[in-house]
């Protein structure tokens, strides 16, 4: 079975710090900041995943960050050799911080995609959605609260998995993500704010937005569990 799931990253050989700058996107003096608090953590120059989860732990005390922090461990760890080398490391913060969307997206399947066969599935799907409820100390204790919360994930699945063939493939992920996206774009546009605060009937020239109720409650929903992994990945992860 093909290791990793992105591709593409460049070859993890030692690189002078002006190459890792061009390569990563950072700058020196970002990428010196990151070495200092890489080597503070990891003294022997490798990070793995105890370490991952030690530092999710602090920006989530009040709940249970381990498990979401073994999902992106293994995201990074493209090689499955268990650790990471600084320049690892900061290729794979890269992307969340500098890559295009595409890259992000496929990351972010990557991270859904447990075990690697290039498909999500509903069991995966649902363990990362708990781990990233564990991260803010949500649990479904009540059977009310379980049956809301498979609910949930069963209704992103269904949102996901475009052509209904019970998997979300790579291209079923990519499609509905992107529309989504487009669709997050025009709620943040002017226009959409101004037909919204005017009411029923948009100024001239404004053209309102019609979202459907399936859409809008999935945005809500899909927004942090999600769309969003990246961004707070890379917020966390960069020193
Ligand atoms: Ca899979
Ligand atoms: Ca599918």
């Amino acid at each position: 079975m093909e290791r990793g799931c992105r591709g593409g990253r460049q070859p993890a050989r030692l690189s002078s710090l002006e190459e890792l700058c061009r390569i990563t996107k950072f700058t020196k003096k970002e990428l010196q900041c990151m070495y200092r608090g890489f080597k503070e953590e990891c003294p022997n120059g490798f990070i793995n995943e105890e370490t991952f989860k030690a530092i999710f732990s602090r920006f989530f005390p009040y709940g249970n960050a381990t498990l979401y922090a073994s999902y992106v461990f293994r995201s990074f760890d493209e090689s499955r050799s268990g650790s990471l080398t600084f320049q690892e490391f900061v290729q794979s913060l890269s992307l969340l911080c500098h890559g295009t969307l595409h890259d992000k997206l496929e990351w972010t399947f990557c991270l859904y995609d447990l075990n690697d066969d290039g498909r999500i599935t509903r069991k995966a799907l649902k363990s990362v959605i708990q781990a990233v409820y564990n991260l803010v100390g949500k649990k479904p204790y009540t059977a009310a609260e379980e049956e809301a919360f498979l609910n949930h994930v069963d209704r992103i699945f269904k949102k996901m998995d475009v052509d209904k063939d019970g998997v979300i493939s790579k291209e079923d992920f990519m499609e509905a993500c992107l529309s989504m996206y487009k669709l997050f774009a025009k709620i943040k546009s002017k226009d959409f704010i101004a037909s919204v605060v005017i009411g029923s009937v948009p100024p001239k020239g404004v053209v309102p937005i019609e979202i459907s109720a399936d859409d809008n409650l999935f945005l809500q929903e899909a927004g942090n569990d999600l769309l969003d992994s990246w961004r707070v990945v890379a917020d966390i992860l960069c020193w």
